[in-house]
């Protein structure tokens, strides 16, 4: 009876988006909505990402395969397929995603509906390491339209603080594919059961722990950082007498996948910016703020390490970079602290 009750009290994230719902009578049922339009796509591009490897076998990118169609980039298809199953259903009044200039319009066949939010996201980040078969993923971050009120949404809309994010989350492509999201209460995480083709509640209210056992940043740049990185850099690795202890060193080069180890292990990524990249490398909107916003609701902290934390940052320009401290709430407090000592 017992084992038989295990097995079927499993909690769909459909079940899971409807009961947080329920917490808010005022709630209409859109974002719900939109949250299960992601959650198909993240299906989609999962499937098609775990195909990935066979495609010397089924046909090269730019290529036509055995059915006729042409295959895609994988990130040209991930933006795609999250764009069209967003766009027809009359809940979003914008799109922006990385992979393309513009922010998308979109357009709503009646006037007197159209979309409440603004979808930004980051198709398939770290799409350098598809070929080598290395974790990807896909980040969102979704707003209230603020600056229109009806009709297609504009630039205006697309650029607000982080701190006015009402959810965000990622979908990370990892040994198996899990869907990590926040609503502003707490973080949650699913993982894709690819038999039923469903994500099941897997790692609910997840907690960053307050310090962490990793740091992560790229150490090839170290002779291009400022001396203050330098030193928070230097700190993490060897320990600094007493205000931080010496940390393992884990960097996959897959924002997602490092954010998500960090999360669930505890640990602290950097990427600073240096004499190449004066503003850093991520992006503010589709990168930094969707992760600092679950960050952050998981317990931990995120700042660009210039004062501000990340979801205060003003953004003025659609990919505009950032550099990005983020991770266990202590670590990234150490760094601020060691930085403005650095200023
Ligand atoms: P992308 O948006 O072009 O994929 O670049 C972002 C990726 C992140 O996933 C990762 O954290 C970073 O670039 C790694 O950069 P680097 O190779 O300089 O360490
Ligand atoms: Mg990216």
């Amino acid at each position: 009876m017992a084992r038989s009750q295990a097995q079927t009290s499993v909690i769909t994230i459909e079940r899971f988006i409807m009961e947080q719902e329920r917490l808010h009578p005022e709630a209409t049922g859109e974002l719900s909505n939109l949250l299960y339009d992601l959650c198909l796509a993240a299906k989609i591009i999962s499937r098609q990402v775990r195909r990935a490897g066979l495609t010397d076998i089924l046909g090269e990118i730019g290529t036509t395969n055995v059915q006729g169609e042409v295959q895609q980039k994988l990130d040209v298809f991930a933006h795609d397929t999250v764009r069209h199953s967003v766009e027809h259903t009359g809940r979003v009044c914008i799109v922006a995603s990385e992979e393309e200039e513009q922010p998308i319009p979109v357009q709503v066949r009646d006037d007197r509906r159209s979309g409440k939010y603004v979808l930004l996201y980051d198709p398939l980040d770290g799409s350098s390491n598809i070929g080598v078969n290395v974790s990807i993923g896909t980040i969102f971050s979704i707003h209230r339209r603020n600056a229109t009120k009806r009709g297609p949404g504009s630039l205006a809309d697309c650029l607000q603080k982080g701190r006015a994010q009402i959810a965000a989350g990622y979908i990370l492509y990892g040994s198996s594919t899990m869907l990590v999201y926040t609503t502003g209460q707490g973080v949650h995480g699913f993982t894709l059961d690819p038999t039923i083709g469903e994500f099941l509640l897997s790692h609910p209210d997840i907690r960053s722990p307050a310090v962490g056992q990793y740091y992560s940043v790229n150490e090839s740049h170290w002779n291009k950082w400022a001396p203050g990185i330098q030193r928070v850099v230097g700190a993490f690795k060897n320990g600094d007498h007493g205000r931080v202890e010496a940390k393992n060193a884990r960097y996959i080069g897959s924002l997602v996948a490092d954010i998500h180890r960090n999360l669930m292990s505890g640990g602290v990524f950097l990427y600073p910016a240096d004499t190449n990249a004066p503003q850093g490398k991520l992006r503010l909107l589709y990168e930094a703020a969707p992760l600092a916003f679950v960050v952050e609701q998981a317990g931990g902290a995120a700042i660009d390490g210039l004062g501000q934390d990340i979801l205060d940052v003003a953004p003025t320009e659609l990919h505009q970079r950032t550099p990005l401290i983020i991770g266990s709430k202590q670590d990234v407090a150490f760094a601020s602290a060691v930085l403005a000592e650095s200023r």
